[in-house]
C-alpha cells in the first residue's frame, strides 16, 4: 500500500535523446531508429512527414541495425511519428509511402521475404487507412511472386503497378551458357486492378531486350550464374516502374543502367535511354547524365520548351547488400538527378543533380523524391541515410538512419516525404513511474521512507498526429480521481516529473490514466487505467542530477514541465 501523497511542485529538465532501448517509458516495447540528424534548416523544409523502412544490412553478427526494423514515419526533426514494427507490417517491409485510396489518404508497404544475397524479395503489398487499418491487398496475377522493388497504387487504388522476378530456363549459349547454365531472369512488371486482382497489363524483358545488352554479365557472376532457377541470371533487373498520363511506361533496370520508356498497350519500347550503356537513344549533353545500376526513375513531365522531364537515384556502384560480390564504382559519390529528354535534337541533358554532404555512394537502393514544393528528398539506399534539398541542389536536412553503435549497418530502401494525418485506432499508452529524490535533484528507485516522492508520467499513442495536450489524471484505491495538470504534446512521447511531499494530503495513488486533446480541446483518445508502478529502474537521463527545480510555493496549484 502506497503512502500518503500530495503534490507539491513541478520538476523540469530538458534532455538529449538516449539509446534506442530506453526511449519511451510509456512503450518498453519500442526500440525504434534514433535519427542522426546532421543538418536541418526548419524554414526550408517542405512540410510533411519522412516515410521510410530501415533494416539492417548485413548479417546480425556482423553489424549492428536498427533492431525493430519496418516502416516509420517521422518529423524532420526526428520524432517518431508511427512505428508499423511487427504489429502492421512483419517480416521484412520496404517501399512505405502515402497514397490515395478510394478517395482518402492512405499507407501502403511491401512486406515480404527478404534475399539480400540475391537482391530481390517476395511478398506482397498492403495498403493501410489512416487509421492504420488493412484495406486492401495487391498480389500479382498469372501464378507469379511480387517482388520487392516496385509497388505503386494508382487512380485513387483502382491499379495498382507491382514488378515480377521470374526465373526461366533459356539456351544462354550466346551469351557464354552451357547446359549447366540455362536460367535467366525474364524481368515483368503488371498492372492489377486492386479489386478483382485481373491482371490490365503485363511486360516481359525477354520479349524486347535481349540479354546481350545486359551489364553485368552471366559470366561475372555477379547477378546470378545461371546454374538453377535460385541462381537465374538477373541480366536486366527492373527495379522501378511508373505510368504517366498518356498509359505508357517508365522503366528502370539496374542491370543494363538503362531507363525505358514503354508503350501502355503495345508495350513496345517508345525510347530507351542508356546511362553507362552503349545502347541509347540520346546523346549526352554533358557528363552527369551518364548514369549506372540507377533505381527509381519517375515522370515529371515537360518543361517549357516541351522535353519530358525524369528523375532518378543514380548509384553508380554495383555490389549485393551482404557486401559479397566484387563492386563496381563508376563515380565517387551517388546523386539524385532531373534529366530532360529532347526528342527533337535526341539529346539528353542533367537539369539538376543532388549530391551528398557525406561520401555516400550507395552499392545497391536508392530514390529520389520530388516533391510538391520543389524540394527533393535523396535517400541513400545502402548507406542507410536521407538528403533533403531546395530545387537548386542546396541541401537543408541530413540525417542518418539510426544513431550511435546502432547506425553502423542500416540501409533503407526508399523514402518519401508526404503530409499525413493519422487517426490510430491503436490505444494510447501511459505510465506512471514512481520514485524517490536524493540530494542534487537524481532520482532514485523508490523508497518508502524517504519524505519525498517523484512521479514521472508519460503518455504516447503510435501514428497519432493530431493530440496536442495530454491531461493526467489520477486515482486512488477508492476510485477517487485527483487531476495531476496537463501540458503540450512534445514529440511522440509527452512526460512530466511531478513532485510529491510525502504523508500530507489525502489521497493514495494507485494508477494513473492520461488524455489525448486536439488543438480546440476535444478528448480524442483515453488511455486506460494504468497501476503507478514502484519498481522500474531509474532512466539513464534521470541517474545524473536534474536542473534545480523552479522555486514554487508549497501547495500551490500544480504546474506542468516536461521533462
Ligand atoms: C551522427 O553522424 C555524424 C556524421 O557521420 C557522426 O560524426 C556522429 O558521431 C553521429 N552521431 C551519432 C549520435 O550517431
Ligand atoms: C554492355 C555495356 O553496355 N557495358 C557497359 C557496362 O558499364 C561499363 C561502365 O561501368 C561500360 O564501360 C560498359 O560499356
Amino acid at each position: 500500500m502506497m503512502r500518503n501523497l500530495s503534490l507539491v511542485v513541478l520538476g523540469f529538465t530538458a534532455l538529449a535523446r538516449v539509446q534506442a532501448s530506453w526511449q519511451f517509458l510509456s512503450r518498453p516495447d519500442l526500440s525504434t531508429p534514433v535519427l542522426n540528424i546532421t543538418q536541418l534548416d526548419a524554414d526550408k523544409v517542405a512540410p510533411g512527414y519522412l516515410f521510410v523502412a530501415p533494416f539492417a544490412g548485413g548479417s546480425d553478427h556482423e553489424k549492428h541495425s536498427p533492431l525493430q526494423p519496418g516502416p516509420y514515419i517521422y518529423t524532420s526533426q526526428g520524432d517518431l511519428v508511427w512505428t508499423g514494427f511487427a504489429q502492421y507490417f512483419s517480416i521484412w517491409t520496404v517501399n512505405l509511402q502515402k497514397t490515395k485510396f478510394k478517395g482518402k489518404d492512405a499507407l501502403f508497404a511491401f512486406q515480404g521475404k527478404h534475399n539480400a544475397a540475391h537482391g530481390h524479395g517476395h511478398g506482397h503489398i498492403k495498403i493501410l487507412d489512416s487509421s492504420y487499418r488493412t484495406v486492401g491487398e495487391v498480389r500479382a496475377g498469372h501464378h507469379r511472386l511480387i517482388d520487392k522493388h516496385e509497388g505503386q497504387i494508382l487512380d485513387d487504388g483502382k491499379s495498382a503497378l507491382v514488378q515480377i522476378y521470374q526465373p526461366v530456363a533459356r539456351d544462354l549459349s550466346e551469351v557464354g551458357g552451357d547446359d549447366d547454365h540455362q536460367w535467366i531472369v525474364d524481368a515483368q512488371f503488371q498492372e492489377i486492378d486492386v479489386e478483382s486482382g485481373d491482371v490490365l497489363f503485363e511486360w516481359h524483358s525477354l520479349d524486347h531486350v535481349p540479354p546481350s545488352h545486359s551489364n553485368i554479365s552471366l559470366q561475372s557472376g555477379q547477378a546470378g550464374d545461371g546454374s538453377d532457377s535460385s541462381e537465374a541470371w538477373d541480366y536486366f533487373h527492373i527495379n522501378s516502374v511508373d505510368k504517366d498520363a498518356d498509359g505508357h511506361y517508365l522503366l528502370s533496370a539496374r542491370d543494363v543502367n538503362s531507363v525505358y520508356k514503354i508503350h501502355g498497350r503495345t508495350g513496345k519500347i517508345i525510347w530507351r535511354l542508356g546511362g553507362r550503356n552503349e545502347h541509347s537513344d540520346f546523346q549526352a549533353l554533358d557528363q552527369e547524365t551518364s548514369f549506372s545500376y540507377q533505381h527509381h526513375a519517375r515522370f515529371q513531365g515537360r518543361d517549357k520548351r516541351g522535353r519530358e522531364i525524369i528523375s532518378l537515384y543514380d548509384n553508380s556502384a554495383h555490389g549485393t547488400e551482404t557486401d559479397g560480390g566484387s563492386e563496381v564504382r563508376d563515380a565517387p559519390t551517388s546523386s539524385g538527378k532531373i534529366l530532360a529528354l529532347d526528342h527533337k535534337e535526341k539529346t539528353v541533358e542533367t537539369v539538376q543533380a543532388f549530391y551528398p554532404p557525406f561520401p555516400l555512394l550507395s552499392k545497391s537502393q536508392g530514390s529520389t523524391h520530388v516533391l510538391p514544393s520543389g524540394n527533393v528528398l535523396v535517400n541513400w539506399g545502402s548507406e542507410g541515410a536521407v538528403t533533403e534539398y531546395t530545387s537548386d541542389g542546396t541541401a537543408i536536412f541530413h540525417a542518418f538512419l539510426d544513431s550511435g553503435k546502432l547506425a553502423a549497418g542500416v540501409q533503407n530502401y526508399r523514402a518519401f516525404k508526404s503530409e499525413w494525418t493519422g487517426r490510430p485506432t491503436e490505444e494510447a499508452a501511459v505510465a506512471g513511474l514512481l520514485y524517490s529524490s536524493a540530494p542534487g535533484g537524481k532520482l532514485v528507485p523508490y523508497s518508502a521512507s524517504s519524505s519525498n516522492a517523484k512521479l514521472l508520467v508519460a503518455a504516447s499513442w503510435n501514428g497519432d498526429t493530431e493530440v496536442a495536450t495530454w491531461r493526467f489524471v489520477a486515482r486512488d484505491e477508492q476510485q477517487k480521481i485527483k487531476k495531476l495538470g496537463e501540458g503540450k504534446r512534445k514529440g511522440f512521447e509527452t512526460r512530466f516529473l511531478i513532485d510529491f511531499e510525502l504523508g500530507v494530503g489525502s489521497h493514495e495513488l494507485s494508477h494513473v490514466r492520461a488524455e489525448g486533446l486536439d488543438r480546440k480541446g476535444r478528448v480524442l483518445t483515453e488511455t486506460r487505467w494504468e497501476k503507478i508502478e514502484h519498481d522500474r529502474a531509474v532512466p539513464p537521463e534521470f541517474r545524473a542530477g536534474l536542473s534545480p527545480l523552479p522555486s514554487q510555493k508549497k501547495n500551490a496549484q500544480l504546474v506542468f514541465q516536461h521533462v
